[in-house]
């Protein structure tokens, strides 16, 4: 499409939303500005680069499509070039299995911010926020699934101390980069068929997490978050940091509670959560997934959810109090349309929350009930084409499907050749 094409479209929208009372400008201000941390692990499916060939802890990647990240430099390059098609505030999310030892034997009770230096260097140079996730998995001090809930005190030891060099290792990338680093603390203990003990599991997870919360690190730059889940593959009967478990946690002790769309029941969803939860804590985590049938971490498509989830966060003005990751794993289709996919999922359901018309609300604080569903309705019909076409065109990013064509031409160039 050509730029005069895209601006007169443009124009027409935005006249077309200023008769619903909608500033378009603002609205795109404003979505633009919401930070979306991209997950590092869409690019080698969650497999890291310290040491693992194979992926557990009750989490599955499916599909073998070619290409697939194998190096720390083939990770980067594919996340460059898939930020040249996703607008907006974008920060990296990177996981302690992603740390480059460079043939020092070192181990994750031991890391330190040099085994991330080059990822640092590389989010200097990109002007891009990292965020951080401790690998609770895909490790030999694994205990089966259990981790800082093991019964024993040297596996916990050890999972203990990484927890803390998290901690340490994100508080040096907020300094370092001006911004927050969030930190996600995923266990996935827990075990396969019922247990006859559900309650020694949780003490010890909880003298564990106090212990690795108990070193003073600043957590206005690294806050620390607790992510639930209900089950897992191959720990389908318990899960000792389910949601009351994390919830409670994070309630009690001022951490934040992280909310993943694919880890509740099925017809849960997290959209419902998120202003209950945040009666109660000063900030959550999302990781924005797709479960299919079950925790299947599909890309996101822009479903009902999606924009749902971003309503509640923008309508309620929430913006400074949600942190927002993507969270899925496909390996059947190519891997970087994945990222430019969901990503620009994402941000389209943001900035359709910005162009949400304020008089559906107030229809129903005025008590017509009638008007906030007609609104609720005509909302869905706005022209909200031409606006996402004028913000990718103005964030030189590529408009409409144009990105396919680069990333098949990637493909062939760089991605077949590995
Ligand atoms: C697993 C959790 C967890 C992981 C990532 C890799 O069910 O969702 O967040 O997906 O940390
Ligand atoms: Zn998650």
């Amino acid at each position: 499409m050509n730029e005069t094409k895209i601006l007169n479209a443009y124009q027409a929208a935005k006249d077309q939303y200023a008769a619903a009372g909608v500033d378009v400008e603002a609205a795109l201000a404003r979505a633009n500005a919401i930070p979306v941390s991209m997950h590092c692990w869409q690019g080698d499916d969650v497999i890291g680069f310290d040491g693992s060939d194979e992926l557990s802890g009750g989490i599955a990647t499916t599909g073998d499509y070619p290409g697939r990240a194998r190096t720390p430099g083939e990770l980067r390059q594919d996340i460059d070039f898939a930020r040249t098609m996703i607008p907006g505030a974008t920060k990296l999310n990177l996981h302690a299995s992603y740390a480059e030892k460079h043939g020092k034997k070192i181990d994750r009770d031991a890391y330190t911010i040099d085994e991330f230096r080059d990822w640092l260097d590389w989010a200097k140079a990109g002007n891009i926020g990292l965020d951080f996730n401790p690998t609770y998995f895909s490790h030999p001090r694994m205990d089966g699934n259990f981790s800082l809930s093991s019964y024993d005190e040297g596996t916990r030891r050890f999972w203990i101390e990484h927890g803390i060099r998290c901690r340490e290792i994100a508080v040096e990338f907020a300094k370092a980069l001006g911004q927050p680093c969030a930190i996600n603390y995923w266990m996935p203990d827990g075990y396969k068929d019922v247990c006859a003990d559900t309650k020694r599991h949780r003490d010890l997870m909880t003298q564990s997490l106090d212990a690795i919360f108990a070193p003073d690190i600043d957590e206005t730059l690294a806050p620390c978050s607790i992510e639930s889940k209900v089950f897992g593959i191959g720990v389908e009967s318990y899960t000792v940091a389910s949601h009351e478990y994390s919830y409670g946690y994070a309630i009690q002790n001022r951490k934040l509670y992280t909310l993943d769309s694919g880890h509740f029941h099925p017809t849960e969803v997290i959209s419902a959560k998120l202003t209950a939860c945040l009666q109660f804590l000063d900030k959550v985590l999302l990781h924005v997934s797709r479960p299919v049938r079950w925790d299947s971490d599909h890309v996101i498509i822009w479903d009902d959810e999606l924009q749902k989830i971003m309503d509640e966060i923008i309508c309620n003005g929430l913006e400074s109090r949600v942190f927002i990751g993507l969270d899925y794993f496909d390996a059947s289709i190519n891997r970087i349309a994945c990222w430019a996919i969901g990503m620009r999922n994402a941000r389209k359901a943001i900035l359709s929350a910005c162009l949400a018309p304020a008089s559906i609300r107030q229809a129903e604080y005025d008590g017509d009930w009638t008007t906030r569903l007609a609104l609720q309705e005509e909302r869905k019909t706005l022209p909200f084409g031409p606006v996402w076409d004028y913000y990718c065109l103005k964030n030189e990013v590529d408009v409409g499907s144009a990105w396919l064509d680069r990333v098949k031409g990637y493909e062939k160039d760089v991605l077949s050749q590995r």
